[in-house]
C-alpha cells in the first residue's frame, strides 16, 4: 500500500519572507501538513481494516476522512511548490497565452483569482485548474480540501485560504495575505504543471 510522507520544503521557511512569515511556514508545512499526512494514511490502513474485517458500516466516514486528508496532502503538495523566494510576476508562453485567452488577460484573471480566493467561506482554497474532458482552464473555490471540486481538473496553481495559512503575520485581513502571495508565485512551476496537465 502507498504510504505518504511528506515532502521536505525546496527552500527555508523564512524565504518567502516579508510576504510570508517564516513562522508561518514552518508551522503550516511542519504540523498541518504533516498532519494530512498522516491522516491520509490512517484512512487507507483503516478501509484496508473494514475491508478485511467487512466493517462496510465504517466506509462512509473513512472516505469522508480519506478525501478529506488526501486532498489536504495533494494541495499543500502543490501549494508549497507554487510559492518560490525571487518568483513573481507574470506567467509567459503557452500557460500564459491560455490564460489570456480564457479570462480576458492576466490582469483580469488575477482580479477573478483573488476574489475566489479571499471569499472562501470558511476555510478552503482558490484554485486555478485544468478541466480535462472539455480542455480548458478552469477556477475553483474550494471548501475545505474538497468540497466544491469539479472532478477532473488537474489543479496547477493552489492557494490556501484556511487560517493557519495567514492569521499569524495577516491577522482577519485575508485580503493582505492573497495580495502578498502574488509576489511569491512561481509561474515557472505552475507553466511545468500546466504542459503536463495539456500533454
Ligand atoms: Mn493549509
Amino acid at each position: 500500500m502507498t504510504t505518504y510522507t511528506l515532502p521536505d520544503l525546496a527552500y527555508d521557511p523564512a524565504a518567502l519572507e516579508p510576504h510570508l512569515s517564516a513562522e508561518i511556514v514552518a508551522l503550516h508545512h511542519g504540523k498541518h501538513h504533516a498532519t494530512y499526512v498522516k491522516g491520509a494514511n490512517t484512512a487507507l490502513e483503516q478501509i484496508d481494516d473494514a475491508r478485511t474485517n467487512q466493517r462496510w458500516g465504517e466506509l462512509a466516514g473513512l472516505e469522508r476522512a480519506l478525501a478529506f486528508n488526501l486532498g489536504g496532502h495533494i494541495l499543500h503538495s502543490i501549494y508549497w511548490t507554487n510559492l518560490a523566494p525571487n518568483a513573481g510576476g507574470e506567467p509567459e508562453g503557452a500557460l500564459r497565452t491560455a490564460i489570456d485567452d480564457t479570462f480576458a488577460g492576466f490582469a483580469s484573471f488575477r482580479e477573478l483569482f483573488t476574489q475566489l480566493t479571499v471569499g472562501v467561506q470558511g476555510s478552503g482554497w482558490g484554485i486555478l485548474g485544468w478541466e480535462t474532458i472539455g480542455g480548458r482552464l478552469v477556477v475553483q473555490q474550494l471548501g475545505t480540501h474538497q468540497d466544491n471540486h469539479l472532478l477532473g481538473v488537474v489543479p496547477l496553481l493552489a492557494i490556501d485560504a484556511w487560517e493557519h495559512a495567514y492569521y499569524l503575520q495577516y491577522r482577519n485581513l485575508r485580503a493582505d495575505y492573497v495580495t502578498a502571495i502574488w509576489n511569491v508565485i512561481d509561474w515557472a512551476d505552475v507553466a511545468k504543471r500546466f504542459a503536463s496537465a495539456t500533454r
